[in-house]
């Protein structure tokens, strides 16, 4: 996103390819075979991991839980939504800290020190603590999730993720029942990521939930996508990725998770309040104050005839996620 710099979002039509699960039983055959015995992935090995990320098709370390595409349904029929190609996942991002233009955190991350690395984890818990990368890894079970996405500029792929819910990370810590939110901080590093200190956002990245959104099994601590390691441009070594609100919410890099009494500031809220709001849901009936976000075009797929997506209330994850806003007015708390 980037409101500040560019003021329209994008408008390129691209097509609504739609394609049968049955086109990804290869894939799905590929990654059980590349699964198979790797549960228990060491620092060691993770970091050689790391290093290949880009170069490398490498197994996630944990459990095939499911792989299929995204379901959803058009005019009744339920039908499966393709797989974003890699490429178009790891070369057209949003990471300030390396520039505002697209195609920047791919050319610049690869600067980021991710290891070594940890989390501090502070605020009302019972076991305050800092995590290393290693005991993150080891926390739960990894499985991949694939997740449509999409950012508030109009722009949506469907991605799979790996990891394991964040829920599992905040019943390790033991919030206290003063605790009702919970805010994620980024890595701010301005020798290692040149944006740092520039004048388009505060600094550090910092999101937050609401504690029940953050416990929602949908929500997801990432370390992967594609069965690989995070590549830095998609917010190596470890992310948030909140699949029914805008992308901004689903933090980068990040070093510092704060459990709160009071809604906590974010980034893009400070920024611009009127434009992002705290909850920031995928909702197609509440615009952008300067823009429609009824539309959205998926990346990946080319073609200039092509219509634009329709936007999914809650991105889709209505079914899953609507009753954690039972009776709150949407486009009040937009
Ligand atoms: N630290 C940090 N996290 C961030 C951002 C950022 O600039 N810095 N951009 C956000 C935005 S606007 C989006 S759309 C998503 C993009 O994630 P992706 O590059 O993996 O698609 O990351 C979010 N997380
Ligand atoms: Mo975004």
């Amino acid at each position: 996103m980037s409101h500040l710099i560019k003021i329209r979002p994008d408008h390129d039509d691209l097509p609504s390819e739609i394609t049968p699960q049955g086109v990804y039983h290869g894939r799905r055959e590929l990654l059980k075979n590349v699964a198979q015995g790797v549960a228990g992935l060491g620092l060691a090995q993770w970091a050689q991991r790391a290093a290949f990320a880009q170069s490398e098709l490498t197994p996630r370390p944990g459990k095939l839980a499911s792989l299929s595409a995204v379901p959803s349904k058009v005019s009744g029929a339920q039908v499966m939504e393709k797989i974003t190609p890699y490429e178009d996942i790891t070369s057209y991002n949003n990471f300030y800290e390396f520039g505002t233009d697209k195609s920047d955190p791919a050319r610049n991350a690869h600067t980021l020190k991710t290891q070594p690395w940890s989390i501090e984890i502070e605020g009302l818990v019972k076991k305050p603590q800092r995590i290393n990368l290693e005991d993150l890894l080891k926390l739960s079970t990894q499985e991949e999730r694939i997740y449509r996405m999409r950012c508030v500029e109009g722009w949506s792929m469907v991605i799979p993720w790996v990891g394991y819910s964040l829920s599992e990370l905040i019943k390790k810590v033991e919030p206290l029942g003063s605790a009702k939110y919970v805010s994620f901080i980024s890595q701010a590093d301005p020798k290692t990521m040149p944006f740092v200190g520039s004048a388009i956002l505060g600094w550090p990245y910092q999101e937050g939930l609401r504690m029940d959104e953050a416990m929602h099994p949908l929500t997801l601590l990432s370390f992967g996508l594609y069965g690989e390691v995070l590549p830095n441009q998609s917010g190596a070594p470890v992310r948030l990725v909140v699949p029914w609100k805008y992308g901004f919410k689903s933090a980068k890099s990040i070093v510092k998770i704060k459990f709160t009494e009071k809604q906590p500031d974010t980034a893009w809220n400070k920024a611009a309040a009127n434009e992002y709001g705290f909850y920031s849901n995928v909702n197609p009936n509440v615009d952008h104050p300067r823009w429609s976000q009824a539309t959205e075009r998926r990346l990946g797929e080319g073609g200039l005839l092509a219509k634009r997506r329709k936007t999914l209330l809650f991105n889709g994850y209505e079914s899953q996620v609507a009753q954690l806003y039972a009776g709150m007015d949407l486009k009040q708390n937009f």
